[in-house]
Formats: structure tokens, sequence, C-alpha cells
């Protein structure tokens, strides 16, 4: 997408800049797409610099992650890791079997517009923490601090709540919510088996996919405390990818919630 609003006007060639919410203390944000476009980057060893966009700069589709390389504008996480696989030639971390494939993409459908949702919907119901020191409350000083609780978390959580409201999922009940996220969680434990990565022993974008969902599922408040201890007790095999995933591609990830740092060095 072409923009004619660069961020980083003194890019160097072939250098990712990644545009984002701050970072947050439960997780390194809490945004699924960015931390899904993020954990790719890693994945894939693309050298990239975090920007802060400060709640205020979006992208031309008007929301965040958004990715500037070589002076184009890239939007959209899903789009963005497109992009990337093509122009890093980054293929391997694509599925080529065609059954394989086709498996994949329902996953990330599972994934992204179904147990998203669940993530979401607790956030439509309760997104106070976003406030706390969990969230994005050691920010949060004076009159900044004051204009971010009381008028920016509430719009943030109707936002989310209508949008949930359309997907579908905000329209069940906490029951009903909760069969949906535990019936998801059986799905992805089934395929996963005690393979290291969903689809073998090679890590493709798909995890980064499952990464992002599942670490917001996780490491967030959820409105049942009924989801961890599931994931936890009846699906082990998927609690100890989540931790597999994060020792391997963000040892800095206590570091980042302890900092707040937007400059990793993660390696
Ligand atoms: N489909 C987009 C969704 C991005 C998205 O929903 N971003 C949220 C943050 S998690 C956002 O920017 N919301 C602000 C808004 O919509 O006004 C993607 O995959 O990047």
């Amino acid at each position: 997408m072409p923009s004619t609003n660069l961020v980083k006007r003194d890019w160097e060639k072939d250098h990712v800049y990644l545009v984002q919410f701050p970072r947050a203390g439960f997780i390194p944000t809490p945004s699924p797409y960015a931390l899904k476009v993020e954990t790719f980057l890693r994945m894939a060893d693309i050298p990239y610099t975090n920007i802060n966009n400060e709640f205020k700069t979006m992208s031309a589709r008007g929301q965040i992650p958004f990715i500037e390389l070589n002076g184009r504008q890239h939007a959209d996480s899903t789009l963005i890791i497109d992009a990337l696989i093509e122009h890093f030639h980054k293929g391997d971390l694509e599925i080529h079997t065609p059954s394989d494939k086709a498996i994949a993409r329902a996953f990330f459908a599972l994934l992204e517009h179904h147990l998203n949702w669940v993530t979401f919907f607790s956030r439509g119901q309760d997104f106070s923490w976003l406030a706390t020191p969990g969230g994005m409350g050691r920010y949060l000083s004076g009159i900044k601090g004051f204009a971010f609780k009381n008028l920016m978390l509430k719009q943030f959580q109707k936002k989310v709540k209508g949008r949930a409201a359309a997907q579908g999922m905000g329209t069940f009940s906490k029951e009903e919510v909760l069969e949906q996220c535990k019936k998801d969680l059986d799905a992805l434990s089934i395929q996963l088996a005690d393979k290291p990565y969903l689809f073998g022993n090679e890590v493709k974008s798909i995890d980064a996919v499952a990464f992002a969902h599942l670490a917001e599922l996780i490491y967030t408040p959820q409105f049942s405390p009924e989801i961890k201890v599931y994931f936890e007790e009846k699906t082990p095999n998927l609690n100890a990818y989540l931790n597999r995933i994060k020792d391997k591609y963000w040892k800095d990830w206590a570091e980042t919630c302890e900092t707040m740092n937007m400059n990793t060095t993660w390696k």
C-alpha cells in the first residue's frame, strides 16, 4: 500500500519498521495481530525495529499493526506476513503439501476468526485490566492517565464489544463461549499431538498465528478462570507448545513485560 505519510522517513533498506501499540505488563502487546507479526519476524529472522504508535498513528486501514518496508506501508497482519514471505523469500515458513495446506487454512480460520473472539468477548465484558500495571497502567499518570482510564478505555471496551457482537461470539452466553473455546483448544491439541509444531518438526507461519492467539487467551485476563485451567489440564501438549515457542522466540518476554521496552534485542 503506497503511503505518502511514512512514519520512518530515514529508513534502512530491507529493514522492517513495525508500528504497534506501546508494550503492556501481562504480555508484550495486547494486540494479537501485532504479537503475530512480531513473532513471525523473529521466526523468519528478519531484522526489525518497533515503533510505538502512542495510540495515535494508524495505518491507511485505520488500524495497527502495520509495517513500513523500503518506503512502503503494508497493513493487516495477514497481508503483512504474506508480503514478508514474498519479499524475504521465506517460503520455508509456508506449508506446501496440499492436504496440510488445506488443514492449516482451516486452523487459521479457527484461530483468527473464532478462538480470538473469546479473548475479545472477555475484553468486551471487562477491559479494566488495560489501565492496571498488567496492561498499560505504568505509563498512565496525570491528565494522560485520567483520559485513558475515563475515556479511551471505555471507548476500547465499547468498540471491542461491538466487534465481538458483529462477529457472533459476542451474542453468546458465557457458558456458550466457554464451550466453544474448549472445542477449539481440543481441536488444536489433537492437530498438534506430540509434534513440536502444528505441522511437524519445523516452525511455520501458522505457528505464529497460533502462538499469538493462544498467548492473548492465556496471559491476559479472560471472563472465566476455567479457560486457563482447561488449557493446562486438558490440553497439556498445547500448554507445552505455547511455552516452547515463548522460550525459543521470546527469551526476552519477562524482561519486555517488566521494562516495557520496545527496543528488543531478542536473540
Ligand atoms: N485484521 C487486522 C486487525 C487489526 C486490528 O483489529 N487492530 C486493532 C488493535 S488489536 C486496532 O487497530 N484497533 C483500532 C481500531 O480499530 O480503531 C489485522 O490482522 O491486522
